[in-house]
């Protein structure tokens, strides 16, 4: 069998590159990615002599090279995870994220349309839906209307509607997941967790968009993984299917869990001005993936507990990223706010 997992040097792909070759050792993996800041190889020392993986440095939106591939290749799988990812980046620079999230995604899909492939599988997120209040018995189901609010998730919502019309057009046998917010290892130091984390290891101040009082529904990496890869093979040809974890946390109960679990002082915590736009809480109601056999097994506290210890142990990989250009963008980022 052969996988193509796209972005397999970023968060997630670079946790399903791990769970796929452990799983699966008679697989083969090729990991496509374009190693923007986001990526990066580190993380695969330990597998880059496995003979059944294989790195291909390419850009998702170079139509010429992504056709040749797929030509010289025959997969079996698309499990396409490249993107930009990073809400404020889109706010920021809308351009590249429709560039890499839906023109990539749509010659990825043409690549693949051709190819005759078992499934591709597209890999979105639970922000397509827009926002919900708080009311806490509100929940997005793969019914709820696309209301993506931000630049990054329009695209990430124009890319589902190309991989449906790539469906329902070429009858290229797809399925698309929408999950929450992921944490675990690799996490890039920009998103709240990984950064919440490595400022206030540094004594520096967390800056706390608003209030706090957003919600976000937490899954931890690998029960993603899991629910990918059940999906991959036995999810229904055509489906959408959610995948949440049903930890729903304000962004200041984050914040403040880290900074106890670390020993820290909560006077580290900054409010800082608001993200435009700002979605206002997610939750996911995955019933439909539960009925297909899938069940997170972390619970956020120790999942959370586990995430903290890997960022103490793995000093030396956010380090690294955030000694880099990540200064420039951070200074750009949060100059407004501190
Ligand atoms: P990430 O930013 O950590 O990694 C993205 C990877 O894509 C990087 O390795 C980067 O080098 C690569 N990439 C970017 N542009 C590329 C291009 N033009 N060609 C080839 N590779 C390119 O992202 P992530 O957090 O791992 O997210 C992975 C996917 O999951 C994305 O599609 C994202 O929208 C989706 N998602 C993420 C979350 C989350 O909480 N992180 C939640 C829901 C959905
Ligand atoms: O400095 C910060 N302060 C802050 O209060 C940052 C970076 C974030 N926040 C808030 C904004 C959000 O309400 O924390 C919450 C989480 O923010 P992010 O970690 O940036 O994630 P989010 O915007 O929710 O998007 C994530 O989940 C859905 C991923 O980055 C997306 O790729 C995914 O689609």
């Amino acid at each position: 069998m052969k996988v193509l997992i796209t972005g397999g040097a970023g968060f997630i792909g670079g946790n399903f590159v791990h769970y796929m070759l452990n799983k699966y050792p008679q697989y083969e993996i090729f990991n496509l990615d374009y190693l923007t800041y986001a990526g990066d190889l580190t993380k695969h020392k330990e597998i880059e002599k496995n003979n059944n993986y294989h790195f291909i440095k390419a850009d998702i939106s170079d139509h010429e090279v992504i056709i040749d591939l797929f030509n010289k290749n025959h997969f079996d799988y698309v499990i396409h995870f490249a993107a930009e990812s990073h809400v404020d980046r889109s706010i920021a620079d809308p351009g590249i994220f429709i560039q890499t999230n839906v023109r990539g995604t749509q010659i990825l899909l043409d690549a693949a349309k051709n190819a005759s492939i078992t499934k591709f599988v597209h890999i979105s997120t639970d922000e397509v839906y827009g926002e919900l209040d708080f009311d806490p018995d509100t929940f997005f189901t793969e019914e709820t209307h696309l209301q993506p609010n931000s630049p990054y998730s329009a695209s990430k919502a124009s890319s589902d509607l190309l991989v449906r019309a790539y469906h329902e057009t070429y009858n290229l046998p797809i399925n698309i997941t929408r999950c929450s917010n992921n944490y675990g290892p690799y996490h890039f130091p920009e998103k709240l967790i990984p950064l919440t984390i490595s400022r206030a290891l540094n004594d520096e101040k967390v800056p706390v968009y608003g209030t706090g009082e957003n919600v976000r529904d937490w899954l931890h990496v690998y029960d993603h993984c899991a629910a990918i890869d059940l999906v991959m093979h036995q999810g229904v040809i055509g489906d959408v299917y959610n995948v949440g974890g049903h930890n729903e946390r304000t962004n200041l109960d984050i914040v403040k869990t880290i900074i106890k679990e670390l020993g820290k002082s909560e006077e580290l915590i900054q409010f800082v001005q608001d993200r435009l736009g700002h979605d206002k809480r997610y939750a996911i109601d995955s019933t439909k993936l539960k009925k297909l056999g899938w069940r997170p097994e972390y619970n956020f506290e120790t999942g959370i507990s586990q995430t903290i210890k890997w960022y103490l142990d793995n000093e030396k990989w956010w380090k690294e990223i955030i000694s880099g250009e990540y200064q420039t963008y951070f200074e750009k980022q949060y100059k407004i706010h501190f």
